[in-house]
């Protein structure tokens, strides 16, 4: 695939084909454990995304073919977070977290490696993960003082079960791909060589699709699990599509126009 760089970073690539994006955490010396430059990055790669009406689908994955993530990086790890330059103790993984799961575009998590602690979190919020045979998931939380009582928990728990998800914390063990397969936490295991062109070649059916379609679609599986806030989001989606018809429109044209609006000659369904 002839990958253009969209945006030069320090800690991650980012890349764009064909309407994919490709964002690819670049710290394989660490096992592409991030810092709060790494996200910083990947949650300003994120935001690219969603504006960007020329990507439809997005990749995250981990340089290196021997991780996808390891999580937070344990020699930033200070006093209340992970401390960055500014000297300032971050838990900002959250924040793309939240940005992974509300972005209106399907995120494939194409998972080589390790996904472990907070990235494995990463790969839970992804809408579809797609693993190497070579996959290792897992959380290390209550081994190096640490848990992830948000998605990582509740989110995993629905994914997998609580039996499953108390099981994969409290224990702490690595799993391997065909086993993250058989509970569900994964959709396809693929040989190592193969996972770009498995995950690119699933893009590519997401993007046949509808992306009005899409975009309902991944805020309503959001919505029942979300609270007010996936709410929020779906309702924005009919928003959205209420601003799009001619009823809508007679609305604010009869405010500019300063008469009475006239809503008697649009459709009432059953
Ligand atoms: O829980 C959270 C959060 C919760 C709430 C809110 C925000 C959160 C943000 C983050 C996190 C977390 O991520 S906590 C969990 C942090 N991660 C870990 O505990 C995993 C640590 N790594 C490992 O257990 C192992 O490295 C491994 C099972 C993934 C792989 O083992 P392996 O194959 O034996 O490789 P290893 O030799 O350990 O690693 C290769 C190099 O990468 C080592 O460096 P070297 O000795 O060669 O200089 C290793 O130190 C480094 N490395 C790996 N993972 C990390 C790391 N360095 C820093 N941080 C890492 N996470």
């Amino acid at each position: 695939y002839n990958w253009t760089t969209i945006k030069e970073y320090e800690d991650i690539k980012f890349s764009f084909y064909e309407g994919i994006a490709k964002i690819s955490i670049n710290r394989p010396e660490k096992h592409n454990a991030f810092r709060p430059q790494t996200v910083k990055e990947l949650i300003d790669a994120m935001h690219y995304c969603r504006e960007e009406s020329a990507i439809e689908v997005i990749i995250l994955t981990g340089e290196g073919g021997k991780a996808f993530c390891s999580g937070g990086d344990q020699s930033v790890r200070g006093h209340g977070g992970y401390i960055g330059e500014d000297h300032v103790p971050r838990l900002n993984v959250l924040d793309l977290q939240k940005m992974i799961r509300s972005i209106p575009k399907v995120v494939i998590a194409a998972v080589a490696g390790y996904a472990i602690g907070g990235g494995h979190v990463l790969h839970v919020v992804c809408d579809m993960t797609i693993a190497a045979e070579n996959a290792k998931f897992g959380q290390t939380g209550p081994k190096v003082g640490s848990f992830d009582g948000g998605f990582g928990a509740s989110y995993l728990a629905r994914i997998v079960g609580q039996k499953k998800a108390r099981e994969i914390w409290f224990l702490c063990e690595q799993y391997d791909a065909q086993e993250a397969l058989q509970m569900g936490l994964v959709n396809k295991v693929v040989p190592l060589e193969k996972l770009e062109e498995a995950t690119v070649a699933w893009c590519q059916k997401v993007q046949q699709m509808s992306p009005l379609s899409i975009r309902m679609l991944k805020s309503s599986f959001n919505a029942e699990l979300d609270g007010q806030a996936g709410i929020q989001e779906l309702a924005g989606n009919a928003t959205l599509l209420y601003y799009l018809t001619d009823e809508a429109k007679e609305g604010f044209n009869s405010f500019l126009e300063k008469r009475k609006p006239d809503f008697s000659k649009f459709p009432k369904f059953p």
